[in-house]
């Protein structure tokens, strides 16, 4: 077997394992009328999510990289996302869900076809490695956890839970708080690794001070004190543009939270169940995560901290692709996949540890960064500047580690996600750090 019939057997058995993914979260578990309306104005129909992974893959993996002729080029603006938001996607003339999914399959099965005979020449930076195939991959991925912050957004009868998730490891001895991390350079970013996006080329050399960071997310309960102490109603805690939020908002908890007898509940997936006072915190957004910190007497990581706590080994000087080293992600190392359909309690995965001894940096919440999402020095857009660049700026904060939902393909120590600070819908929570 050679390493090119290798790669096209992975990539296969990937596409394979992601469509199975997309059509267990709408097609599968969703009759039509659930799958066409929009279950909120901050996301898309379904049936959009599910035709537009499919268009995404027409566009890259048989025009772009085999240079097949556009199978049915009117329906293409219908599926950019730049062409028409969220809120105005319901009332295009969206192909229905039997024509979405006779559509992608189609395309699914060209595109099986030409991967037989594909060749990943290196010259040709679209195919080297397989790279336009595995974006599709990640970005069917992405979009399959977007579709889940639709499903949590949805009213009506739970369709998602069912089995009982699977054993947590948990760490035995007790962990500090904090974890310190020696001022030093570290490598950020990465130049070889075949699934990263542009926006995480090329690796470059970082020089940091010594700073501390939490050893795991934010829980519930420490979120509920700071909710407790008043800290939605104090201004001290909150930046201008964060108490602008809260009064316009007029928000008082993370979303999803409810309050009954004193007790605290929480509504996932159409469930509503007590709140599990030592999991990550989720849905706040950046500035909320922001007054958190500050009421804790720290602030949030920047990128660069968060990346050298996740990645980098100070005692052999190597950076690694998870906290854990260039291993595979297993069951042992991390709430990736969505295995489980909520993140696990702080403490869980000691196998999953980073270096300096921080836990759960990889899967179970996203987390804010108090940095702006911008280039890297010597950033080039590859192969499209839509992906990234037209987001760089002061409006997007980044977004690191990946969570319970993210698969482990768009997971890794060097991916970096971003949203505006406004965004609560997502899976996410963060850690604090502070100046040492
Ligand atoms: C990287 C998650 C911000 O969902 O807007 C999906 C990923 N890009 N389709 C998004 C993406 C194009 C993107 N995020
Ligand atoms: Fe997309």
């Amino acid at each position: 077997e050679t390493d090119t019939e290798r790669l096209r057997e992975l990539l296969a058995g990937e596409l394979e394992r992601v469509r199975a993914r997309s059509f267990a979260l709408t097609t599968r578990v969703l009759d039509e009328d659930e799958l066409v309306k929009q279950h909120s104005r901050l996301m898309s129909p379904l049936v959009w999510d599910l035709a537009h992974v499919g268009n995404y893959e027409e566009l890259w993996l048989l025009r772009a990289a085999v240079g097949v002729a556009p199978m049915r080029p009117e329906i293409d603006h219908l599926y950019n996302a730049f062409e028409h938001p969220r809120a105005e996607r319901p009332s295009l003339p969206l192909l229905d869900p039997t024509e979405a999914e006779d559509y992608i399959g189609l395309v699914r099965r060209k595109v099986l076809d030409s991967l037989a005979s594909v060749r990943f020449s290196p010259d040709k930076p679209l195919l080297a490695d397989g790279f336009v195939y595995r974006m599709v991959i990640q970005h069917e991925h992405q979009h399959d956890e977007t579709m889940l912050a639709t499903h949590q957004l949805r009213r009506g009868e739970p369709v998602l839970l069912g089995t009982d998730p699977p054993p947590v490891p948990r760490v035995t001895a007790p962990t500090p708080a904090e974890v310190l991390v020696e001022a030093g350079e570290f490598v950020m970013g990465t130049s070889t690794d075949p699934w990263a996006y542009d926006n995480e080329r090329p690796a470059h050399v970082v020089n940091l001070p010594a700073f501390w960071i939490d050893t795991t997310p934010v829980c519930n309960a420490e979120y509920v004190a700071f909710v407790e102490d008043g800290g939605y109603d104090n201004p001290r805690w909150w930046s201008p543009a964060g108490w602008e939020w809260r009064q316009r908002s007029n928000k008082r908890t993370p979303a999803f939270w409810l309050r009954s007898d004193g007790e605290w509940f929480r509504r996932r997936f159409g469930r509503v169940e007590p709140l599990p006072m030592d999991e990550p915190v989720q849905h706040v957004c950046w500035y909320e995560a922001e007054a958190y910190a500050r009421w804790a007497g720290k602030r949030l990581p920047t990128e660069q901290e968060w990346e050298k706590a996740a990645s980098w080994d100070p005692v052999r000087k190597v950076k690694y692709r998870y906290p854990w080293g260039d291993e595979q992600a297993g069951a042992e190392h991390a709430n990736l996949g969505q295995v489980r359909l909520q993140p696990t309690p702080v403490g869980s995965f000691p196998r999953g540890a980073s270096p300096v001894g921080a836990l759960q940096m990889v899967g179970d919440v996203w987390e804010w960064t108090s940095t702006s999402f911008t280039g890297y020095p010597g950033f080039r857009a590859f192969p499209y500047r839509e992906y990234s660049e037209v987001f760089f700026g002061s409006k997007y904060k980044v977004l690191r580690g990946g969570s319970w939902a993210t698969d482990p393909t768009a997971c890794r120590t060097t991916f970096r996600n971003w949203d505006f600070p406004i965004r609560r819908q997502i899976f996410v929570g963060f850690r604090c750090a502070r100046d040492a």
